[in-house]
């Protein structure tokens, strides 16, 4: 049994967005064939507690920590897996397992898997089955010996094309339960995996060390053909990296008969540099892009190392507009800004005609160079804050200001009324679709000061 944890105080709540876990998708994909496996998503799925009332224990429970903001969730799902079967074996893995070892002890478990977890939980399963202990393999440790696990051991996603195809089947009976943003009911998919630019707040470049990883247009196909739904969101670090294959794909698509609207990753400075793959795409179904505009300030982006001007996110911006491709435009508040930044980055939101804006303050998630820089000075080492919508940094603002202002930001960008070409027909901005989980996402964010004072004063795992 693989589970999904539920995370009821997570900004970004169920109600704004909600989709399939791709990751225990491709872990099923893994183990098709030679065990019986079940998803159990708790942001649909009953309690355990309720389930264990009319099922056989499983045999082995894996339990995801997909964000270091999860880390207490999921450890309280680990507890409850231990409560109610107290003999079944308990994995972890997921993204904050594979880029820090801090946050989790505590945990009901007996194994930490890092990176793909396809082959490690393939392991572990078989030597379960044959009764044997399991040996550690690559990106497979005891949770007790958990240091097993540094960087350069983690199993980089080096193939992709030698990865099973996801299960889809395991959660068809959910397949309308899943949503992001306009996309109701939406589908995951990934092309490639990796990034070969070095942004400073992202880990996603470190995981495969620079390396851009793709999948043959074949593959690709495969998958789409897999996929019942019309919308598709493609979880690539960054979708476009290498134009001669995109437009490959793209002509595979046309010919493939697929008419599907994709929501994909990609940079301005990619964008502009073959606007004719841009709009290739846009004819194939390219409905909306998410684009790290991060900042309208050269000295910003050069502090994150974004590698993109200003300028380059107006052109870009008005290239996908040309094309009627909706842009997600991402910023990033800094900690120590003060009322004329948070007035400037509105009037840039209303300026560029963003149909999709969204801010993220700026966060040292685990695995990037700056939390490496920056861990000492943080002001809290609650996990929780690991959302980029809380601030693990002093802010020159009284706290209780920092996140009004943020509040105000974001609640200001909802208003507008007419963002870019998502004006009229469908007037949709983002995931604030939903009116009433919008405002209590605002009315958290301005209680953001009180979750800046950790509510479980924690030692870091000294595994960290
Ligand atoms: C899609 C996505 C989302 C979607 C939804 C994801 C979902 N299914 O519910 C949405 C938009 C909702 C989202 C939200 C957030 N996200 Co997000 N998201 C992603 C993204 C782009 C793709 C995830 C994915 O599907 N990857 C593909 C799968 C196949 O890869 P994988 O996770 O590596 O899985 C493998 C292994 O980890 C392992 N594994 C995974 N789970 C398990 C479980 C077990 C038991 C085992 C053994 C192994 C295992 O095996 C898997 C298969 O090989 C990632 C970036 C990325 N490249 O991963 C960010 C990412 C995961 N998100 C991130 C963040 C920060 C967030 C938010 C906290 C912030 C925000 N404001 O958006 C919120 C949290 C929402 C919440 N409610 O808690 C960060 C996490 C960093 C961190 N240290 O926490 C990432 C890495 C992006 C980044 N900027 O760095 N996200
Ligand atoms: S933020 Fe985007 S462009 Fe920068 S390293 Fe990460 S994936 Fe690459």
């Amino acid at each position: 049994m693989l589970v999904w944890p539920r995370n009821e105080r997570a900004l970004l709540s169920d109600r704004l967005s909600c989709c399939e876990p791709l990751p225990l998708e491709y872990l099923g994909g893994a183990l098709r064939g030679d065990h019986d496996v079940t998803i159990h998503d708790l942001r649909i799925d009953p309690p355990l507690e309720q389930y264990a009332l009319s099922h056989e224990p499983p045999d082995l429970v894996g339990v995801a920590i997909p964000y270091t903001t999860s880390a207490h969730v999921s450890r309280e799902v680990s507890r409850e897996a231990r409560r109610l079967w107290p003999n079944v074996p308990i994995v972890l893995g997921g993204h904050h397992p594979t880029v820090s070892a801090e946050w989790l002890d505590g945990f009901a478990a007996d194994w930490v898997v890092a990176g793909e977890g396809g082959a490690p939980l393939s392991h572990l399963a078989a030597e379960l089955e044959a009764g044997r202990t399991p040996t550690p393999v690559l990106g497979l440790a005891p949770y007790d010996a958990r240091t097993g696990l540094e960087r350069d051991r983690r199993p980089k996603p080096a193939a992709l094309n030698n990865l099973p195809m996801p299960d889809r089947s395991l959660l068809a009976h959910h397949r309308q339960d899943y949503f992001h943003s306009i996309y109701r009911p939406v589908s995951l998919i990934r092309f490639t995996a990796g990034c070969p630019y070095t942004c400073k707040f992202c880990s996603l470049w470190r995981m495969t060390d620079r390396r851009y990883l793709v999948k043959d247009i074949d593959r690709v196909l495969a998958e789409i053909a897999d996929i019942d739904g019309q919308n598709l969101y493609v979880v690539d670090d960054e979708a476009f990296i290498q134009p001669a294959r995109m437009l490959e794909l793209a002509d595979a698509i046309d010919k493939a008969g697929v008419r599907k609207r994709f929501h994909m990753y990609v940079r301005t400075d990619t964008a502009l540099r073959r606007p004719d793959v841009i709009v290739r795409w846009a004819e194939v179904g390219l409905d909306s892009v998410l684009v790290g505009a991060e900042s309208m300030t050269d000295e910003e982006l050069s502090d994150y190392r974004k590698g993109t001007d200003p300028g380059q996110t107006r052109r870009a911006l008005d290239l996908f507009h040309a094309n009627g491709v909706k842009v997600r435009a991402n910023f990033i508040v800094q900690p120590n800004w003060v009322d004329e930044d948070f007035a400037r980055l509105s009037r840039t939101v209303e300026e560029l005609q963003v149909d999709m804006p969204s801010f993220s303050v700026l966060t040292p998630l685990p695995g990037t160079d700056l939390y490496d820089e920056s861990r000492s000075e943080l002001i809290s080492d609650n996990p929780e804050l690991f959302d980029c919508y809380h601030t693990l940094f002093p802010t020159r603002l009284p706290l209780e200001s920092f996140y009004h202002r943020l509040a105000d930001l974001l609640a200001g960008a909802s208003a507008r009324t007419t963002p870019g070409v998502t004006s009229g027909a469908d007037p949709s901005v983002f995931y604030y679709s939903d009116d009433s989980a919008f405002d209590e996402m605002l009315r958290s964010l301005r209680d953001g000061a009180d979750w800046s004072r950790p509510r479980e004063p924690e030692r870091l795992s000294s595994t960290g």
